[in-house]
């Protein structure tokens, strides 16, 4: 049957905004403009204008209202009355997106303060949201991580979902020797990976092709989720490839086990192997709850050529592990220190919890994420002995819920 010229017309790709808030989140955007990440638009926020100028985003949104541009010197309150006087500006920018991504370093004043508002003005939009935001060193001491956690709490509800990058596990990654300039580099390129992944997923037409309702369906279901983006080449790659996109040592920890639901987005070069891509597939389903769902995705990229990338979005997971050792620490240190009403902290996350969704008995003994470790025939096994600076699992944490809270 030939259908009719409006009926046989492509559909509009998806559009995809990268939003980089404060000083940090510029920064970042910088670095995934300089590496080539296309597909997206980039927007860059800040107070502070002297930075600002150095930002490489093609749209560039001032925030001057209460400091005329000169930072808001760490006060968030400042930040977000900056944001709020932009309200247009931001609205403007965002508008015509199906997916914003937010990158912040929270902390400071700009990050913390205006991340809310913008992710508040997104959900407002009806556009999906996924924010990343890295939370200070433990060496910026308690007020700092207090702003961050209060920060995150906000973030929280406004996005669909959102990672959080505590900065402390960069220290454990990154060799002694890393030059100053390298060494967000590691966190940046860690961002720019799972953005190309998100991008991937959505844009880029595959054989069993995924797009923008996919994720929205993934990162719209209850509890936590994760997601992880995996690369490799050279002998045994599947596996390896997955193996990076189930652990990653700059996140928290979450454990992909009885998902109910997994978006699986597996990209081959030329030369990729149908044995390789299956036994991915395969391999997911044994992180899967009994009556979850795997939706595949699958793609082929020539530039890919010797190479596998593998994109995981795992959403209905019952059993949430913590922030990092670090980020307890900070919680702990400030809960002594902090006078006594303002130990209200909020609560980040720290505590393994474990929803009353039934399944319990499986999670009894987890599969811990080092029991992801695949051998050379592709095969599930444990590691033992294992030392701390091994890569702790990877995961994207996505808020269960968006609140229908409004900013003011
Ligand atoms: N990934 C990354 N993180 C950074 C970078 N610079 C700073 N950070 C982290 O981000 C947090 C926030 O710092 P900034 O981004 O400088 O703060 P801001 O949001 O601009 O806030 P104000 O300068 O107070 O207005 C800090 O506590 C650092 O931990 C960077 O270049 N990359
Ligand atoms: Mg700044």
């Amino acid at each position: 049957m030939i259908l009719p010229a409006q009926q046989n017309a492509k559909p509009r790709l998806a559009v995809i905004k990268v939003v980089g808030i404060g000083s940090a989140g510029v920064n970042v955007v910088n670095t995934m403009i300089e590496r080539g990440l296309d597909g997206v638009q980039f927007i860059a926020i800040n107070t502070d204008i002297q930075h600002l100028d150095t930002s490489l985003a093609e749209t560039k949104i001032e925030l001057t209202a209460v400091t005329q541009g000169r930072g808001v010197g760490g006060d968030p309150s400042k930040g977000r009355d900056c944001a709020l006087a932009a309200r247009s500006q931001i609205e403007e920018a965002l508008a015509g997106a199906d997916l914003v991504i937010i990158v912040t370093g929270l902390g400071g004043g700009t990050g913390s303060g205006v991340t809310p508002v913008v992710g508040e003005i997104a959900q407002t939009l009806g556009i999906l949201s996924v924010a990343f935001a890295t939370m200070p060193f433990k060496w910026e001491g308690v007020v700092r991580a207090k702003k961050a956690f209060e920060a995150l709490e906000l973030v929280k509800s406004c996005v669909d979902s959102y990672i959080v990058l505590p900065n402390d596990k960069l220290m454990k990654v990154v060799p002694p020797q890393t030059r100053s300039e390298d060494f967000w580099k590691v966190m940046d390129s860690y961002l720019c990976d799972v953005t190309t992944g998100l991008v991937e997923l959505i844009s880029r037409p595959g054989h069993i092709n995924r797009d923008l309702e996919d994720l929205r369906a993934a990162l719209e279901k209850q509890g936590p989720a994760v997601i992880g983006v995996g690369e490799a080449e050279g002998e045994n790659r599947a596996s390896l490839a997955l193996e990076k996109a189930l652990m990653n040592p700059l996140l928290e920890d979450t454990p992909v086990v009885n998902a109910g639901h997994l978006l699986v987005n597996v990209m081959q070069g030329p030369d990729g192997l149908w044995d390789e891509m299956s036994m991915i597939f395969a391999k997911m389903s044994e992180c899967m709850a009994p009556a979850g769902e795997l939706v595949p995705g699958y793609g082929k990229d020539d530039s890919l050529e010797g190479k596998i990338r593998v994109t995981i979005i795992a959403s209905g997971l019952q059993e949430v592990h913590d922030a990092g050792a670090c980020v307890v620490e900070i919680e702990e240190s400030m809960s002594r220190s902090l006078p006594k009403d303002a130990r209200g902290l909020p609560n980040y996350a720290i505590r393994p919890s474990v929803t009353s969704q039934g399944g319990l008995d499986r999670l009894k003994a987890p599969v811990t994420p080092r029991q992801h470790t695949l051998n050379k025939a592709g095969e599930t096994q444990a590691e033992e002995g294992v030392s701390e600076l091994d890569p702790y699992p990877a995961y994207l944490r996505l808020s269960p819920e968006r609140s229908s809270g409004t900013l003011r």
